[in-house]
Protein backbone atom coordinates (compact mmCIF):
# COMPACT_ATOMS: atom_id res chain seq x y z
CA UNK A 1 0.00 0.00 0.00
CA UNK A 2 1.35 3.43 -1.01
CA UNK A 3 0.80 5.66 2.11
CA UNK A 4 1.60 9.51 0.88
CA UNK A 5 3.53 11.47 4.24
CA UNK A 6 2.44 15.31 3.84
CA UNK A 7 2.47 18.30 5.69
CA UNK A 8 4.08 21.91 5.36
CA UNK A 9 7.93 22.20 5.53
CA UNK A 10 9.37 21.03 8.70
CA UNK A 11 6.40 19.42 10.88
CA UNK A 12 9.14 16.56 11.20
CA UNK A 13 8.38 14.17 8.79
CA UNK A 14 12.13 12.81 7.43
CA UNK A 15 12.22 12.69 11.06
CA UNK A 16 9.49 10.53 11.98
CA UNK A 17 10.82 8.20 8.74
CA UNK A 18 14.21 7.95 10.75
CA UNK A 19 12.71 7.54 13.84
CA UNK A 20 10.08 4.62 12.66
CA UNK A 21 13.74 3.10 10.96
CA UNK A 22 15.60 3.05 13.92
CA UNK A 23 12.63 1.87 16.09
CA UNK A 24 11.24 -0.67 13.78
CA UNK A 25 13.38 -1.45 11.25
CA UNK A 26 12.26 -2.10 7.74
CA UNK A 27 12.77 -5.10 5.07
CA UNK A 28 11.70 -4.70 1.35
CA UNK A 29 13.61 -5.13 -1.72
CA UNK A 30 12.42 -2.42 -3.77
CA UNK A 31 12.57 1.50 -3.45
CA UNK A 32 14.75 3.12 -1.00
CA UNK A 33 15.21 0.99 2.28
CA UNK A 34 13.83 3.16 5.14
CA UNK A 35 16.91 2.04 7.29
CA UNK A 36 18.78 4.80 4.86
CA UNK A 37 17.19 7.09 7.25
CA UNK A 38 17.95 5.58 10.70
CA UNK A 39 20.71 7.70 12.93
CA UNK A 40 19.59 11.07 11.28
CA UNK A 41 17.61 11.30 14.22
CA UNK A 42 20.54 10.52 17.04
CA UNK A 43 22.84 12.13 15.23
CA UNK A 44 20.97 15.64 15.50
CA UNK A 45 21.50 16.33 11.77
CA UNK A 46 19.11 19.15 10.35
CA UNK A 47 17.52 17.30 7.20
CA UNK A 48 17.26 18.57 4.17
CA UNK A 49 14.81 19.55 2.67
CA UNK A 50 14.15 17.01 -0.57
CA UNK A 51 13.18 18.80 -3.97
CA UNK A 52 11.01 16.14 -5.22
CA UNK A 53 9.38 13.03 -3.37
CA UNK A 54 10.65 9.92 -1.89
CA UNK A 55 9.82 6.56 -1.12
CA UNK A 56 10.70 4.20 1.37
CA UNK A 57 9.40 0.80 2.51
CA UNK A 58 8.07 -0.38 5.55
CA UNK A 59 6.65 -3.98 6.36
CA UNK A 60 4.59 -3.84 9.96
CA UNK A 61 2.98 -6.81 11.51
CA UNK A 62 0.88 -6.00 14.89
CA UNK A 63 2.40 -7.20 17.80
CA UNK A 64 0.41 -9.13 21.02
CA UNK A 65 -2.07 -11.49 18.19
CA UNK A 66 -1.43 -15.21 17.43
CA UNK A 67 -1.44 -14.33 14.05
CA UNK A 68 -1.29 -11.02 12.43
CA UNK A 69 -0.88 -10.62 8.44
CA UNK A 70 2.18 -8.73 7.29
CA UNK A 71 2.00 -5.12 5.51
CA UNK A 72 4.38 -3.75 3.05
CA UNK A 73 4.17 -0.17 2.54
CA UNK A 74 5.39 2.20 0.52
CA UNK A 75 5.71 5.73 2.46
CA UNK A 76 6.41 8.58 0.18
CA UNK A 77 7.61 11.64 1.43
CA UNK A 78 6.26 15.23 0.10
CA UNK A 79 8.84 17.97 0.11
CA UNK A 80 6.94 20.46 2.28
CA UNK A 81 6.92 23.12 -0.12
CA UNK A 82 4.26 21.15 -2.10
CA UNK A 83 1.76 20.77 0.31
CA UNK A 84 2.89 24.66 1.22
CA UNK A 85 1.52 25.45 -2.65
CA UNK A 86 -1.98 24.40 -1.96
CA UNK A 87 -2.60 27.69 -0.20
CA UNK A 88 -1.63 29.59 -2.73
CA UNK A 89 -2.13 27.73 -6.12
CA UNK A 90 -5.46 26.10 -6.05
CA UNK A 91 -5.86 24.90 -10.02
CA UNK A 92 -4.86 20.66 -10.59
CA UNK A 93 -2.56 22.76 -13.07
CA UNK A 94 -0.15 24.24 -10.47
CA UNK A 95 -0.59 21.03 -7.98
CA UNK A 96 1.01 18.55 -10.86
CA UNK A 97 3.48 17.39 -8.54
CA UNK A 98 0.93 16.95 -5.72
CA UNK A 99 -1.08 14.79 -8.15
CA UNK A 100 1.60 13.21 -9.35
CA UNK A 101 2.43 11.81 -5.87
CA UNK A 102 -1.32 11.31 -4.76
CA UNK A 103 -1.79 8.44 -8.19
CA UNK A 104 -2.11 4.67 -6.25
CA UNK A 105 -2.35 6.03 -3.04
CA UNK A 106 -3.83 4.22 -0.44
CA UNK A 107 -4.09 6.51 1.95
CA UNK A 108 -2.42 10.21 3.43
CA UNK A 109 -0.41 11.01 6.39
CA UNK A 110 -1.17 14.74 7.09
CA UNK A 111 1.15 16.22 9.79
CA UNK A 112 0.48 19.59 11.91
CA UNK A 113 3.31 20.63 14.24
CA UNK A 114 1.88 23.95 15.10
CA UNK A 115 -0.85 24.60 16.85
CA UNK A 116 -1.77 28.83 17.58
CA UNK A 117 -4.74 30.65 16.97
CA UNK A 118 -5.12 32.82 13.23
CA UNK A 119 -3.47 29.81 11.38
CA UNK A 120 -7.46 28.01 10.93
CA UNK A 121 -8.08 30.12 7.78
CA UNK A 122 -4.35 29.04 6.65
CA UNK A 123 -5.66 25.34 7.27
CA UNK A 124 -8.56 25.54 5.87
CA UNK A 125 -7.24 26.94 2.08
CA UNK A 126 -5.11 23.87 2.23
CA UNK A 127 -7.30 21.21 3.02
CA UNK A 128 -10.03 22.47 0.58
CA UNK A 129 -7.51 23.02 -2.18
CA UNK A 130 -6.04 18.95 -1.06
CA UNK A 131 -9.87 17.62 -0.90
CA UNK A 132 -10.39 19.20 -4.71
CA UNK A 133 -7.51 17.48 -5.60
CA UNK A 134 -8.45 14.12 -4.74
CA UNK A 135 -9.07 12.16 -7.90
CA UNK A 136 -10.67 9.21 -5.01
CA UNK A 137 -12.39 11.04 -2.55
CA UNK A 138 -12.47 7.64 -0.73
CA UNK A 139 -8.47 7.79 0.17
CA UNK A 140 -8.38 7.35 4.22
CA UNK A 141 -6.86 10.61 5.83
CA UNK A 142 -5.01 10.32 8.84
CA UNK A 143 -4.34 13.76 10.52
CA UNK A 144 -1.39 14.00 12.69
CA UNK A 145 -0.77 16.27 15.52
CA UNK A 146 3.46 15.74 15.55
CA UNK A 147 5.59 17.13 18.02
CA UNK A 148 3.35 16.52 21.13
CA UNK A 149 5.95 15.94 23.47
CA UNK A 150 5.90 19.73 24.16
CA UNK A 151 4.41 20.52 27.82
CA UNK A 152 1.46 22.45 26.29
CA UNK A 153 0.48 19.63 24.16
CA UNK A 154 1.37 16.50 25.69
CA UNK A 155 -1.92 16.05 27.63
CA UNK A 156 -3.89 16.97 24.92
CA UNK A 157 -2.46 13.79 23.00
CA UNK A 158 -5.17 11.41 24.83
CA UNK A 159 -8.06 13.01 22.78
CA UNK A 160 -6.24 15.10 19.94
CA UNK A 161 -9.37 15.53 17.83
CA UNK A 162 -10.91 17.43 20.64
CA UNK A 163 -7.97 19.04 22.45
CA UNK A 164 -5.93 20.13 19.32
CA UNK A 165 -7.69 20.09 16.04
CA UNK A 166 -11.21 21.48 16.99
CA UNK A 167 -9.50 23.95 19.55
CA UNK A 168 -7.02 25.60 17.55
CA UNK A 169 -8.23 25.06 14.36
CA UNK A 170 -12.09 24.55 14.30
CA UNK A 171 -12.89 25.51 10.77
CA UNK A 172 -10.56 22.92 9.57
CA UNK A 173 -11.89 20.49 11.85
CA UNK A 174 -15.66 20.95 11.09
CA UNK A 175 -14.33 21.35 7.07
CA UNK A 176 -12.50 17.33 7.12
CA UNK A 177 -15.34 15.85 8.94
CA UNK A 178 -18.06 17.53 6.71
CA UNK A 179 -15.95 16.42 3.62
CA UNK A 180 -13.84 12.73 4.32
CA UNK A 181 -16.61 9.91 4.83
CA UNK A 182 -16.47 9.23 9.12
CA UNK A 183 -14.63 6.03 8.37
CA UNK A 184 -12.09 7.61 6.22
CA UNK A 185 -11.04 10.32 8.83
CA UNK A 186 -9.34 9.87 11.86
CA UNK A 187 -6.83 12.06 14.45
CA UNK A 188 -4.24 11.04 15.75
CA UNK A 189 -1.14 12.54 18.19
CA UNK A 190 2.57 11.57 17.78
CA UNK A 191 6.21 12.73 18.55
CA UNK A 192 9.06 11.29 17.29
CA UNK A 193 10.89 12.59 20.06
CA UNK A 194 8.47 11.59 22.85
CA UNK A 195 9.59 12.18 26.85
CA UNK A 196 12.15 11.28 28.77
CA UNK A 197 10.33 8.65 30.68
CA UNK A 198 6.98 7.38 32.17
CA UNK A 199 7.48 9.05 35.24
CA UNK A 200 9.46 12.16 33.71
CA UNK A 201 7.06 13.51 31.48
CA UNK A 202 9.91 16.38 30.30
CA UNK A 203 10.66 16.94 26.15
CA UNK A 204 12.72 14.67 25.01
CA UNK A 205 14.76 17.64 23.33
CA UNK A 206 16.98 20.35 23.38
CA UNK A 207 17.35 23.59 21.02
CA UNK A 208 20.10 24.49 19.06
CA UNK A 209 21.11 27.29 16.72
CA UNK A 210 22.25 26.21 13.66
CA UNK A 211 23.06 28.31 10.65
CA UNK A 212 21.41 31.37 12.44
CA UNK A 213 18.46 29.37 12.77
CA UNK A 214 16.49 27.70 15.66
CA UNK A 215 15.94 23.94 15.87
CA UNK A 216 14.45 21.22 18.44
CA UNK A 217 16.88 18.27 18.05
CA UNK A 218 16.61 15.08 20.15
CA UNK A 219 18.14 15.69 23.70
CA UNK A 220 18.71 12.19 25.51
CA UNK A 221 19.50 8.93 23.17
CA UNK A 222 19.83 6.54 25.71
CA UNK A 223 16.32 8.11 26.76
CA UNK A 224 14.76 7.95 23.54
CA UNK A 225 11.08 6.54 23.32
CA UNK A 226 8.93 7.58 20.67
CA UNK A 227 5.41 8.40 20.94
CA UNK A 228 2.60 6.34 18.82
CA UNK A 229 4.96 6.34 15.73
CA UNK A 230 2.98 3.27 14.05
CA UNK A 231 -0.63 3.80 15.24
CA UNK A 232 -1.70 5.82 11.99
CA UNK A 233 0.02 2.90 10.08
CA UNK A 234 -1.98 0.50 11.50
CA UNK A 235 -5.13 2.09 11.16
CA UNK A 236 -4.50 2.01 7.61
CA UNK A 237 -3.73 -1.15 7.86
CA UNK A 238 -6.72 -2.18 9.74
CA UNK A 239 -9.16 -0.50 7.21
N1 LIG B 1 10.20 18.98 19.24
C1 LIG B 1 10.22 18.15 18.19
N2 LIG B 1 10.90 18.52 17.09
C2 LIG B 1 10.88 17.66 16.04
C3 LIG B 1 10.19 16.40 16.07
N3 LIG B 1 10.34 15.81 14.87
C4 LIG B 1 11.11 16.65 14.14
N4 LIG B 1 11.45 17.74 14.84
C5 LIG B 1 12.30 18.85 14.40
O1 LIG B 1 11.61 19.58 13.39
C6 LIG B 1 12.54 20.10 12.43
C7 LIG B 1 12.12 19.72 11.03
O2 LIG B 1 12.16 18.31 10.90
P1 LIG B 1 12.15 17.57 9.48
O3 LIG B 1 11.95 16.13 9.78
O4 LIG B 1 13.32 17.96 8.66
O5 LIG B 1 10.85 18.21 8.82
P2 LIG B 1 10.21 17.90 7.38
O6 LIG B 1 8.74 17.88 7.57
O7 LIG B 1 10.83 16.67 6.79
O8 LIG B 1 10.59 19.19 6.54
P3 LIG B 1 10.66 19.34 4.92
O9 LIG B 1 11.33 18.13 4.36
O10 LIG B 1 11.42 20.60 4.74
O11 LIG B 1 9.25 19.48 4.42
C8 LIG B 1 13.93 19.56 12.83
O12 LIG B 1 14.60 20.55 13.57
C9 LIG B 1 13.59 18.37 13.74
O13 LIG B 1 14.61 18.10 14.68
C10 LIG B 1 9.49 16.05 17.27
O14 LIG B 1 8.86 14.98 17.41
N5 LIG B 1 9.54 16.98 18.29
MG1 LIG C 1 11.79 16.26 4.96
Amino acid sequence: MKICLLGLPSTGKTTYLSALATHHGAKCASKERLPALAGIVRKGRLTESASSAATYCLSIKKRGFLYQPQHDLEICESPGEIFENLAIAKSSYHNEPMLQLLERAGGCLVFISDFMSGFDDYNLTIFKTFLGLLVNSNIPLAIVANKVERGEFWLSRHEPEIDLFENFYPKTTSFLRGAIPYKNLKFFALSSFGVLGRRDPRPNKVSKSRDGNFIEVLGDYDRWQPYNLLAPLYWFCSL
